[in-house]
């Protein structure tokens, strides 16, 4: 009989990915279920590392009590935390902060376009036009950070050279960076629209901000803000912001994410003029399969140890809290 522990993949892992995790234990068995069999695979798992893409039966691993461990590869969490997950003594740790620098430059990249009116350019260059067109400045301005989480913080370190004022709300307003002007408790957004010429969202996706995005936060903004989200699309409802562009409120946004993805083909969204799409790659990177694993290998070590685990969330909060862990 099998002693061994049984880990399970989803993420897109190469073979010397694979070799370097089972290379921390002879006691556990490695398996690549990728997403073509981690439905099935994951009811046989004593340990997860992954994101499965695909409908997987949590339900069912729960009641099943084997699985002991899930390691998320991603950082949003919407992909695991499900009703009986959190409800149950299973352990959920996330890549909470590990693409925080691919997600900033994402951010920036969105805001940017919209303000020097790329879309307009790469338009031109199509028809071989030189048509010199007018363009914003992201100098002298405020900048509203919802979320100071790892993302979020990176996100302020990267603008503050280039921002005349950053604030931003959080969960748990605590150790304000000093690049951060002002950190507010996350029932203070509205002060956070109202004084903010680009507003970021860097929240995750939970039953208290599915939706907070609406009409009513919408309309607090300042006529002309920018709105970009490289969060999760469900944080912000979308026809409401549909609206709102089309009626000029706001002058743009950049979309990371959105509601459905793919965002679908008959989207009004993809033809507004005002917005610039990119498809979920905010957290993409050459590097990022590597960097998983070899935060993977140092989670795993912890665990196989029984020391404390990088990144573990508070299940009922969606993320990891702030608090700097021994070892
Ligand atoms: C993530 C993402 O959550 O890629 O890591 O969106």
């Amino acid at each position: 009989m099998n002693s061994k522990l049984r880990l399970v993949l989803c993420f897109p892992v190469e073979p010397r990915h694979v070799a370097q995790i089972a290379a921390v234990s002879p006691d556990v068995e490695v398996v690549d279920a990728g997403q073509e069999r981690i439905a099935t695979e994951i009811l046989e798992a004593d340990l997860f590392c992954g994101h499965a893409k695909v409908p997987v039966p949590w339900d069912d691993v729960v009641a099943a009590g084997r699985l002991r461990w899930i390691q998320s590869s991603a950082a949003g969490l919407d992909h695991c935390l499900v009703p009986s997950v959190i409800d149950s003594e299973i352990p959920v740790t996330s890549a909470s902060g590990l693409f925080a620098n691919q997600v900033a430059e994402q951010a920036l990249t969105l805001l940017l376009g919209l303000l020097r009116d790329l879309p307009a350019s790469l338009s031109q260059r199509d028809s071989r036009t030189f048509d010199r067109h007018p363009t914003r400045d992201l100098y002298g301005r405020t900048v509203g950070i919802v979320g100071l989480g790892g993302n979020g913080r990176r996100l302020a370190e990267v603008l503050a050279p280039l921002v005349k004022r950053i604030i931003a709300t959080d969960m748990f307003p605590v150790d304000r960076p000093a690049n951060v002007d002002a950190l507010w408790p996350a029932d203070q957004l509205d002060r956070l629209l109202r004084e903010s010429d680009v507003v970021v969202l860097c929240i995750p996706l939970n039953a208290q901000t599915h939706g907070l995005i609406d009409a009513a936060a919408l309309a607090k903004m300042k006529p002309g803000a920018v709105l970009i989200n490289v969060a999760r699309g469900q944080v912000v409802a979308e026809t409401d912001l549909i609206d709102a562009l089309r009626q000029g409120r706001l002058s743009g946004a950049g979309l990371d994410v959105t509601e459905v993805e793919p965002l679908p083909v008959e989207s009004p969204l993809w033809s507004q003029p005002n917005v610039i799409i990119t498809p979920h790659i905010g957290a993409q990177s050459a590097r990022r399969v590597d960097d998983t694993t070899d935060f993977f290998c140092e989670n795993l070590r912890r665990w196989l140890d029984g020391r404390p685990l990088r990144n573990l969330v508070d299940k009922r909060l969606g993320f990891p809290r702030r608090e700097p862990i021994a070892g």
